[in-house]
This record gives C-alpha cells, sequence and structure tokens, in this order.
C-alpha cells in the first residue's frame, strides 16, 4: 500500500502543493492526510468536483503550477463541462492532475449506485482525450507514475489523471477537528425525531450517505415499511430538487427533504428554484454537522455560514435553527400544526420551509445500508404516491 504521506511528499518533489476537491470514502486516508498536513491556501474543500476544476485553473492562471484536484468517480459528471470547456487543449489548456477514488470498479463489490460510474469511469476519460493510469500501491512504481503525469502536463498543459483503487493508501486517521462540532444530537437522533413527527401521508426525499441509510434502519427497527421514503443513494446535491419535482405535482402531501449540508452546499442554487415555487407542503430539513461524515468526517463551511439567512434571501418562507432535541421537538410541532392549518383553511401558502437541525460528527458502527434496490424503493414510492 502507498503511504499517504510518501504520495504527497512525492508530489511535493514535483513541485505540486495545490490541493482542492471533494473527499471521498475510497480517498478517505489521503484526503485526511492533506487536510491535516496542508494548510487552508493549498486544500481547498470546493462545494462540487467542478467548482474544484475553476479554482485550480484559477490557481494555474496566478502560479504557472499544476494542481491537484481530487474526488470521487461520482464527481467526474460534475467536472465534464469544465474539463471540455475550460481546461481542455482546445480551449485555454490549463494542466490539472486529476486524481479519482474508482468506486464500482469492475469486478469489485460495491453499492447499486456506484456500478454503473464504476463501469464508465474509464471511457469517459477516453471519451475527453484524458491520459490516466491507475495508481500503483507499490511507492517506487507510483512515484515514475506521476513523474510520467507531470512529464506529460509539463510539456501538453494537459489534464491528467490517477486513478485509485480500493485499499491503496495506508490508513491515516485525520486528526483536525473543528471545535464547533459539540452539539448535543446525533443526526441519527435527529432523523428519528424528525421522522417520527411526520404524517402517514408526507413522503421524504433524503440525501446521499448516512442520512438515508440511517432513515432506512429507523423504518427498520420501527418495523415500519420504506415506501414514504425516496433514498437519493446517488446524485449527491439534488435530493432538494426531486422533492421539488414530487411537492410541486402532490401539493396535496407533504414532502420532506432530509439534506446534509455538504449535499446542500454542492448545488446550493437549487434552494432558489425551490423557493421560487413557493411549495406550501415542502420542508428541507438540513442535518448539519459542518462535514462530509459520510466519507471520513473532512470540513465542510456548513456550520461557518447562516444557513437560515440565505434561505430567507432567497426566499424561503420560514426558516429555523435548533441544536437540541427539544428545540427540535417543539419546532416540529409547530411547523406540522401550521402547515395542517394552512392546508384545512386553503389560505395562500407560506413554504417552503427550511429546519436547519445542528448535529455533531459520527455514526453507529453497525449502521446497515438499504437492503432495498433502487428500483423497488423507487416503485413502492409510486405506489404510495399514487394512493
Ligand atoms: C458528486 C459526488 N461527489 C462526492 C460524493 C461522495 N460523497 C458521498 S456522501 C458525501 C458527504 C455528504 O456530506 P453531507 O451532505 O454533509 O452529509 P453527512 O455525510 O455529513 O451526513 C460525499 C462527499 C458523491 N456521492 N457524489
Amino acid at each position: 500500500m502507498l503511504s499517504p504521506k510518501y504520495f504527497i511528499d512525492t508530489l511535493k518533489s514535483f513541485g505540486i502543493d495545490f490541493f482542492a476537491g471533494v473527499p471521498d470514502s475510497l480517498l478517505k486516508n489521503i484526503c485526511a492526510y492533506i487536510a491535516d498536513n496542508l494548510d487552508e491556501r493549498h486544500n481547498i474543500i470546493t462545494a462540487n468536483e467542478g467548482g474544484a476544476i475553476g479554482l485550480a485553473a484559477g490557481y494555474h492562471l496566478a502560479t504557472g503550477k499544476i494542481p491537484v484536484v481530487y474526488m470521487q468517480n461520482s464527481g467526474e459528471g460534475n467536472i465534464i463541462n469544465p474539463l471540455a470547456s475550460l481546461t481542455d487543449p482546445e480551449v485555454y489548456n490549463i494542466p490539472v492532475l486529476l486524481l479519482i477514488g474508482w468506486r464500482g470498479e469492475p469486478g469489485v463489490h460495491d453499492e447499486p449506485q456506484h456500478i454503473k460510474q464504476g463501469k464508465v469511469t474509464l471511457p469517459l476519460l477516453d471519451t475527453m482525450g484524458i491520459k490516466y493510469q491507475i495508481l500503483s500501491k507499490d511507492e517506487p512504481e507510483a512515484a515514475a507514475q506521476i513523474k510520467t503525469a507531470v512529464d506529460h502536463m509539463t510539456a501538453t498543459n494537459e489534464v491528467c489523471a490517477l486513478i485509485v483503487e480500493k485499499n491503496t493508501f495506508d490508513s491515516y486517521t485525520l486528526n483536525s477537528q473543528p471545535s464547533a462540532l459539540n452539539f448535543p444530537l446525533s443526526r441519527e437522533e435527529a432523523i428519528q425525531t424528525v421522522a417520527a413527527a411526520i404524517g402517514e401521508k408526507d413522503c421524504i426525499v433524503s440525501t446521499t450517505g448516512m442520512i438515508s441509510r440511517e432513515l432506512f434502519e429507523y423504518r427498520t427497527q420501527m418495523k415500519q415499511g420504506h415506501e414514504r421514503d425516496f433514498l437519493t443513494v446517488g446524485s449527491m446535491g439534488h435530493a432538494s430538487q426531486i422533492a421539488l419535482g414530487i411537492a410541486l405535482e402532490r401539493p396535496d402531501r407533504r414532502v420532506w427533504c432530509f439534506d446534509g449540508d455538504g449535499a446542500t452546499i454542492m448545488h446550493m442554487g437549487g434552494m432558489a428554484i425551490v423557493a421560487s415555487k413557493h411549495p406550501a407542503n415542502y420542508i428541507h430539513v438540513v442535518f448539519n454537522n459542518g462535514a462530509h461524515d459520510s466519507v471520513g468526517g473532512q470540513p465542510t463551511v456548513g456550520l461557518d455560514i447562516d444557513l437560515p439567512a440565505i434561505a430567507r434571501a432567497v426566499g424561503y418562507a420560514t426558516a429555523y435553527s435548533v441544536s437540541t432535541k427539544e428545540e427540535l421537538e417543539k419546532q416540529l410541532s409547530t411547523l406540522t400544526t401550521k402547515l395542517k392549518t394552512q392546508n384545512q383553511k386553503h389560505s395562500t401558502p407560506s413554504g417552503p420551509i427550511l429546519l436547519e437541525v445542528k448535529v455533531k460528527k459520527g455514526n453507529r458502527k453497525d449502521l446497515g445500508r438499504p437492503t432495498t434496490t433502487p428500483i423497488q424503493n423507487k416503485e413502492a414510492l409510486m405506489e404510495f404516491l399514487s394512493e
């Protein structure tokens, strides 16, 4: 296996010391090493992977140096546009070294949302004309690969990629813990509290990662079916728009979006669109732990920003923030009564609503995964909505 220190030191020996990207479970150890060992100027966790390419391009324009952009292969979709219309040799011809975690590698067991992306990871790079190497787990070989990539990028100004398979890097545990994370509620407890408060006919669209897994487990523990929940296992950042699509077509149902701070920030523009449609039946709950908890706990800017103020500014009717179970329960009861009253009176809708729940990082070690397939999940939800 590769030691994260060896890998980063080798890059540094070629003058590469700027990193931007979105963390990944498969890159957990290297991302943690970068987070602990590079200062805030040299490691920027971006809102989404496309943004990282933009940032890297700006860095190159200012310094002439080669930046690194790291991501899970799920992020490949987010970088195609800036690769094709910004860094491409037929446009600005800007070199960036991509470090891509290969979830769903053919032949390696993985979750359903990674299977297709795993298959198309290399073909997509081929189509884009990007040279790649599958990063060796042998240190001298990996160093030689880095040299090959750097030589190519220096000679041509083209983007190059290193593809990282499962278990490539030695383990490294993140030391730097942002201080403001000591909230009393765990995300799982908060999810259970909200799920317990919602009506029988309401539906939930939950985001990628632990949030969906914790919701799934809650239903199982409560011996309830899963038909009310759409578990957005992939498509990070798009749960709020899926929920909007449902809410607009089914104004008789309350639709709850269970979002993460990382996912909300990834495609934050979606909030403005949600607000612009004034869905009275839409409640956007953001479980904010200030981290990409599901992939290793690397920080987001979630706790440095005022999410309710952002929601209000883009036009949400109301926005609250809570951080204890008592506050959460109180807010939920006000909120559900308020929405019910509005429905009954057919008064002018005052939605959408944002509810930020500040939670601590971490999850149960024995947390399971959905046992139903995405298609079973979709079909059950559609049937539930058609009732
Ligand atoms: C486009 C894309 N980039 C990266 C990932 C990897 N990923 C899965 S969950 C996750 C973190 C989600 O963080 P947040 O929304 O804050 O929820 P938390 O895990 O903290 O509960 C990341 C980065 C992904 N699935 N898709």
